[in-house]
């Protein structure tokens, strides 16, 4: 009788250490599975090499800038060098989707537009892509958020949606 109930609680301490160790990985999938699907987090695409040093050359960054592609379809391509973005300052309209297409000219920078879910990183010789909805007018900050040089703080452009 002893026996078996120190066997038991044997058991249940057990199982106190597995529960955990099971239902741990399972709510960190399930929270990557949610805000992968949900809330449309997503890991920026490598859309592509460049050649830095020949970035004026190369479309579409021989024309950076807001281009329509379809109704409501918008693609931006913007060029991240010490210390701006060109173009610093991009007009939409609002319920549209951007596109933006984005490398560096020399260092790795850094490209958070606040308030949305897009953040990528500007590195040289790589074209980084992410795509935004924009439901509502109103003006949104672009954020160099990763240290270029002494200039890394008026690093910073705007998105204006109209
Ligand atoms: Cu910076």
């Amino acid at each position: 009788m002893m026996k078996n109930s120190s066997k038991l609680v044997g058991y249940i301490f057990e199982f106190a250490w597995i529960l955990p160790s099971v239902a741990i990985p399972v709510a960190v999938i399930t929270a990557v599975i949610i805000t992968a699907f949900a809330v449309g987090i997503r890991v920026p695409d490598i859309a592509g090499r460049i050649d830095p040093v020949a970035i004026n050359n190369v479309a579409p960054f021989n024309e950076p800038g807001v281009r329509e592609l379809a109704p409501g379809r918008y693609e931006a391509t913007l060029i991240a060098q010490t210390f701006l973005f060109t173009p610093n300052e991009i007009e939409i309209p609002a319920g549209s989707d951007v596109t933006f297409v984005l490398t560096s000219r020399d260092v790795i920078h850094g490209f958070k537009i606040v308030g949305t879910s897009v953040n990528m990183m500007a590195v040289p010789g790589q074209i980084s892509k992410m795509t935004a909805h924009f439901p509502e007018p109103g003006e949104y900050l672009i954020l160099c958020h990763e240290y270029c040089g002494s200039g890394h703080h008026v690093m910073y452009g705007k998105i204006i949606v109209k």
